[in-house]
């Protein structure tokens, strides 16, 4: 059996705060391990494969514009169900309602932005992980 991996990132703001070793800490400590980082400026063709799900929508578009805004660092992880853990430790969607103790709940809150910004993406399913994994680390 090979071991699950995803593809987190860290989104311009938490690249901005500082945050990245705070991030990798926590991945760390779950016990889960950083197979790879990698710092970039994303562009809008990359944003657009790896958001593909979400066009049309109305925070789309900010989005895309946010995740342009500054560096962000694109890792992959691994470890057995890695991909719903890291999802367990990011928090949801909405850093107001994300519990203590998550990344989202610790570490961000509502700015009154067109897009909600909280600080980590992770992969939702092994299908997405695939996918994005190649879209930031092409072989
Ligand atoms: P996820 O990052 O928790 O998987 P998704 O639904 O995949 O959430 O949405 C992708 C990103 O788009 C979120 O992390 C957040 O930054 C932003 N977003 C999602 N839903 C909303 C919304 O209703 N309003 C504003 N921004 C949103
Ligand atoms: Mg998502």
């Amino acid at each position: 059996m090979s071991t699950e991996k995803t593809l987190i990132l860290v989104k311009p703001d938490g690249v901005a705060r500082g945050l990245v070793g705070d991030v990798i800490s926590r991945i760390e400590s779950k016990g889960y391990s950083i197979d790879a980082v990698r710092m970039l400026k994303a562009d809008r063709s990359l944003l657009e494969k790896h958001y593909a799900e979400h066009v049309g929508k109305a925070f789309y578009e900010p989005l895309v514009e946010f995740m342009m805004s500054g560096p962000i660092v694109a890792i992959v992880a691994s470890g057995n169900r890695v991909i719903e853990g890291f999802r367990s430790l990011a928090g949801v969607t909405d850093p107001t309602l994300a519990a203590p103790g998550t990344i989202r709940g610790d570490l961000a809150r509502d700015q009154g932005t067109k897009v909600v910004q909280n600080i980590v993406h992770g992969s939702d399913s092994p299908e997405s992980a695939v996918r994005e994994i190649e879209i930031f680390f092409p072989k």
